[in-house]
């Protein structure tokens, strides 16, 4: 879509990949870009050509987080009717898999966009942080509940409290990222694994991320009822025939999203 300013979007087979793209502010999330990161994400959500949905940054970071230009002047009212996170919680109704492909900074902002990807992949130069609380402020976009949900109490208060940034390393190790390459081969290899989600039921991989995502939130009980219902939906699909019937044949299955 060439109306995007401060995205660009580009079709990789099955992968419909977003880049956020205001290399010269290392691009610092305004409310345009978030707005439209998710009218991109939308559109390939109802797009049966893609699969699997990659967010990465262009030049040399994901992103350094929310335009300070833009929030400087902001008091809470303004904030309150303006309501920005509305465009965040839309990113919960995407149905495909987002893989973030993280380069550089990740911070503020930025990192609270990639843990809202469903996986991330993560170059070894990539540093992680909320920096917030060096400005006077703290998360406003998930990032006190997303990571300490993630990692746990004892880790989310030093690295919020302190502001102090987590290497791809640390990051890896604590969770929070999938697997961490050589930056030249970042998108290949988020490429390359995308494809392999991308060739599964579709229909299957939808409703395993819903299951999972309720995992977080649901108690134990209510998320296993859900999973259940979800593992008999799909029964209902012409994929689930396929793909037993392609074993016992010893075949590929050619699965349709159907
Ligand atoms: N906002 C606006 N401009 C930025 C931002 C930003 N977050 N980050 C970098 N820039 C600009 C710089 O001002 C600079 O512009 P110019 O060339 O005109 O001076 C350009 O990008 C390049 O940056 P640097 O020269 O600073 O590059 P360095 O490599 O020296 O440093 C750093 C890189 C360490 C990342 C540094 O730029 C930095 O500290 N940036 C700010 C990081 C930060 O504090 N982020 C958190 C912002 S607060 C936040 O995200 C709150 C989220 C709440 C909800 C989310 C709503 C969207």
């Amino acid at each position: 879509n060439k109306n995007y300013e401060m995205i660009e979007t580009s079709v990789k087979g099955q992968v419909g990949l977003i880049e956020l793209n205001r290399p010269k502010v290392l691009n610092a999330l305004n409310r345009q870009m978030v707005s439209e990161v998710l009218s991109a994400m939308e559109a390939y959500d109802e797009n049966a050509d893609i699969k699997v949905i990659i967010l990465a940054g262009k030049g040399r970071a994901f992103a350094a987080g929310a335009d300070i230009d833009e929030m400087m002047d902001a008091d809470a009212v303004s904030m309150e009717t303006l309501n920005q996170f509305t465009d965040w919680d839309r990113l919960a109704w995407i149905k495909k898999p987002v893989i973030g492909a993280v380069h550089g900074f990740a911070l503020g902002g930025a990192f609270e966009l990639a843990l809202c990807c469903d996986m991330l992949f993560a170059a070894e130069n990539a540093e992680f942080g909320f920096p917030e609380v060096n400005l006077g402020v703290m998360p406003g976009a998930g990032g006190t509940q997303r990571l300490t949900k993630l990692v746990g109490k004892t880790k989310a208060m030093e690295w919020i409290l302190s502001g102090k940034r987590i290497s791809a390393k640390d990051a890896l190790h604590h969770g929070i990222i999938n697997s961490t390459f050589a930056e030249e081969v970042l998108m290949e290899e988020t490429l390359k694994f995308a494809d392999t989600i991308a060739n599964q039921a579709p229909i299957a991989v939808r409703l395993i991320k819903e299951s999972i995502l309720k995992a977080v939130d649901y108690p134990l009980y209510e998320g296993m009822q859900y999973e259940r219902k979800n593992f008999y939906m799909l029964f209902a699909t012409e994929d689930q025939k396929e793909g037993m019937r392609a074993f016992k044949e010893k075949r590929k299955p050619d699965f349709k999203g159907k």
